[in-house]
């Protein structure tokens, strides 16, 4: 078999991309080790930036993302015991964040590409990658028990942080950056309406809390664990209990229901340079990840694959490599500017572990970080300005 552009992974940066190419002529296949079932219900990301709802939009994808997106203009810092609301859009020239779940996002693309006759292969098994020296990179694989072989002019290696596109490039030549953090989240997503019109982002003495949501009648809700946690350690008691100390504040309560998903996720960031071997582009999760904290992971993959796309078209277009070759260096720029982001957001609202924090240091700093934010125009323009991208 034979195609422009072999994309492994069918999240939302290998289906984009797909969806992107696919608009200016260009074929690809993609190929999917998970069933379409489980890459629609995998629950995670909930934040849109502004540029990533007019990207979705632009190319066909806004219908759905319009009628059930819910526009948010602020975000609420919880901490000592008090609200302060950072109006983002008055503070970062009227753009706005979309709440819109990662998998209403695939479930959209999926959609698209099928009604467009793509190739999409889901319940792939053994993706494997060769040819990298050569014009004629390849991809393996098998599928159903039948073993196939795709001759692409391209890859793009957007598999995530555990797939195997970047261990194909060879020893030596891709230098990584990372950072963990000493604690995760428990992450559950309740039937209860949300307790407020916008996202609580909470720094307690018991730890972080996040009440964010994914419709009218559906709230997403996070607290901080330690890392290495599991999910005996937590029945719905606890972090029911947890949720309701550290987001605390006079006259406000939180909607409880049940608890329709649950899943324990560690913080981490991590960054591979160059994004780019050859023939092989990484993207998404595949080169970087980010803290959740800053909300930034879903829109990096849809930035990545945005330029990825643009160069790609380019190439066939003129022959130019000009943005091909530039791919790597423009994409950094922003991940770095993200993972700053994510690292001071995740730094000021995690409770550090006693071991790191004995004299309260720590707690310290945080407050007088979150009182900048709430009291200096500039500080919170600041904040505004990178969470909405
Ligand atoms: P994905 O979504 O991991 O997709 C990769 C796909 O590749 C498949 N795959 C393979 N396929 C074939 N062969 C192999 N060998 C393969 N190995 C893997 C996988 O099955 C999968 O389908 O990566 P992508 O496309 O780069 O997208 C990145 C985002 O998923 C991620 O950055 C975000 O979810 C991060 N994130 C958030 N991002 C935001 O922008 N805003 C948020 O509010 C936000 N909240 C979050 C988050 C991530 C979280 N978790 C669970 C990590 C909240 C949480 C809790
Ligand atoms: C979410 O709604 O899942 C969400 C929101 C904000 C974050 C992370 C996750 O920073």
């Amino acid at each position: 078999m034979r195609t422009q552009v072999g994309i492994v992974g069918a999240g939302p940066a290998g289906l984009m991309l797909s969806h992107l190419l696919h608009r200016e002529g260009i074929d690809s296949v993609v190929l999917e080790q998970r069933s379409r079932e489980y890459v629609e219900k995998r629950v995670r990301a909930g934040v849109l930036e502004q540029g990533t709802v007019d990207l979705l939009a632009a190319t066909g994808l806004g219908d759905r993302l319009r009628r059930e997106g819910l526009v948010h203009h602020g975000i609420e810092l919880r901490f000592e015991g008090k609200g302060h609301r950072v109006p983002l859009s008055d503070l970062a020239g009227g753009r706005a964040i979309t709440i819109y779940g990662q998998q209403e996002v695939v479930k959209d693309l999926i959609n698209a590409r099928l009604a467009a006759g793509a190739t999409l292969h889901f319940d792939v098994a053994a993706v494997s990658i060769h040819e990298l020296h050569s014009a004629k990179p390849e991809l393996r694989y098998s599928l159903a028990g039948e073993s196939g072989r795709i001759e692409c002019d391209l890859i793009a290696g957007c598999d995530g942080f555990h797939g195997i596109a970047r261990n194909a490039v060879p020893a030596g030549v891709l230098r990584t950056y990372q950072r963990d953090y000493p604690f995760a989240w428990v992450g559950v997503l309740v039937e209860a309406p949300p307790s407020s019109d916008e996202l609580i982002y909470a720094r307690h003495e018991r730890g972080f809390a996040l009440h964010s949501m994914r419709s009218p009648t559906l709230t997403r809700l996070y607290v901080q664990c330690d890392q290495g946690d599991t999910d005996a350690e937590w029945p719905a008691a606890r972090i029911w209990d947890e949720l309701h100390a550290r987001l605390a504040v006079p006259g406000w309560s939180l909607a409880e229901g049940s608890i329709l998903e649950k899943s324990i996720t560690g913080l981490k960031s991590f960054v591979v340079e160059p994004m780019q071997f050859g023939p092989l582009f990484l993207a998404g999760d595949a080169a970087h990840i980010v803290p959740a904290t800053g909300a930034k992971g879903l829109n990096l993959a849809v930035a990545d694959v945005h330029r990825l796309a643009t160069a790609i078209v380019e190439w066939y277009r003129t022959g130019s490599r000009a943005l091909l070759d530039g791919y790597s260096t423009a994409c950094l720029e922003r991940v770095w500017q993200a993972q700053a982001f994510s690292s001071y957001m995740t730094a000021m609202l995690h409770r550090p572990p006693p071991s790191d924090d004995r004299d309260g240091f720590e707690g310290r700093l945080q407050i007088a970080r979150l009182r900048a934010v709430v009291t200096s125009r500039a500080a919170a323009a600041a904040l505004a300005r990178s969470y909405v991208g």
